[in-house]
């Protein structure tokens, strides 16, 4: 008995210390420790052992077993210790290491200009408004004086949806409907996106995109009107820019002009830019027919207001000197990217 308890201890030994992982290490126990393991085995044919024996062979089983025990906790430590070294160097991570940039956009040119526009009317007072892209015939056309049979109603500058809902065509709605529901003074500009049944070329796009103003208050002139684009002419195109205005005719406004500002390419004396004039037409405007203050509910005895209207798409060519209209409207990422 002693001896096979001596030769169990003997190989167990052995095998605890080939045992290199964890899984293995519970085989272990249950082979040699367990209820149904070899020691258990052993101790069962105590019965055989005569009584005087008994005691001694008892006790040696119990250091056995006690001894097993403090030797699989050791080497379960040994393991686990292993175990976590071995973990930690598969995850290690270089934290000195330099990081991935992400991929950054950039905001597209139209959306440059059109934020240094608002903030340069902003710095004037201006609020700025917005409204519908799909209009109502009568906002578009009917309240801004332009007759039924006005060449800009034709149905061939215009995506009407039915007789009386088209696509904007100008952001003028917006100040028709700012006008019913402010009462004066009002100062806003409304940027936005218009739409126009032109064939595609250079310079026509059938999606494009306005800044329009409008001032309304008691006593105001067109001197306020040349005051304001003048200012804003300075800011935009640089402080030595001039303004000039020309008579014109638009159906909203009387009197109405044309704006030209002396090109800031060539300064006046003439380049390809300003085909050689010196000057660039960008603007129009005016002082606000009496008529269509009367429509937005204004009354034109005591109030009067100034107008005006601009190109952003045709400004922001100029400013980055771009020759194409559709650049502004493909979203060829290697164009955008430049900006
Ligand atoms: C241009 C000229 C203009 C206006 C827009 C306007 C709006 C109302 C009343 C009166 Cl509600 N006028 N807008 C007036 C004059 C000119 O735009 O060349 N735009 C690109």
């Amino acid at each position: 008995m002693k001896d096979k308890l001596e030769k169990i201890k003997e190989e167990a030994l052995d095998a605890l210390k080939d045992l290199n992982n964890l899984e293995n290490l519970e085989d272990f126990r249950l082979k040699y420790l367990g209820k149904k393991g070899e020691l258990t085995k052993i101790l069962r044919g105590m019965k055989d052992v005569s009584p005087d024996e008994r005691p001694e062979i008892g006790q040696l089983a119990n250091k056995i077993r006690g001894s097993l025990e403090k030797q699989l906790i050791e080497k379960k430590d040994v393991l686990q210790d292993k175990a976590l070294e071995y973990k930690l160097s598969q995850e290690w991570v270089d934290v000195t290491m330099p990081g991935r940039r992400p991929a950054r956009g950039s905001l597209h040119p139209l959306t440059i200009v059109r934020n240094e526009i608002i903030d340069i009317f902003m710095g004037m007072g201006f609020d700025v408004a917005d409204g519908p892209e799909v209009e109502l015939d009568y906002y578009n056309f009917e309240a801004l004086n332009i007759p039924k049979n006005h060449p800009s109603r034709d149905v061939q500058d215009t995506f009407y949806i039915n007789d009386n809902i088209l696509l904007r065509t100008h952001t003028s709605p917006v100040q028709i409907r700012t006008m019913e529901q402010e009462k004066p003074p009002i100062k806003v500009i409304i940027p936005g996106r218009v739409y126009r049944s032109d064939e595609v070329d250079a310079t026509h796009s059938p999606i494009f995109h306005q800044i329009e103003g409008l001032v309304i208050d008691k006593d105001v002139t067109m001197a306020d009107l040349k005051g304001v684009l003048d200012t804003f002419a300075k800011k935009m195109f640089g402080e030595d820019t001039r303004t000039k205005l020309r008579p014109h005719h638009f159906p909203f406004t009387e009197p109405s002009a044309e704006v030209d500002v002396s090109c800031a390419i060539c300064h006046g004396e003439g380049c390809s830019v300003c085909s050689h004039t010196g000057w660039i037409e960008i603007l129009g405007g005016g002082m606000v027919h009496p008529k269509v203050l009367q429509n937005g509910g204004i009354d034109p005895e005591e109030y009067s207001g100034f107008a005006f209207g601009m190109g952003l798409d045709r400004i922001t060519n100029i400013k980055y000197g771009i020759d194409d209209i559709r650049l502004l409207f493909e979203n060829d990422i290697r164009f955008l990217k430049q900006f």
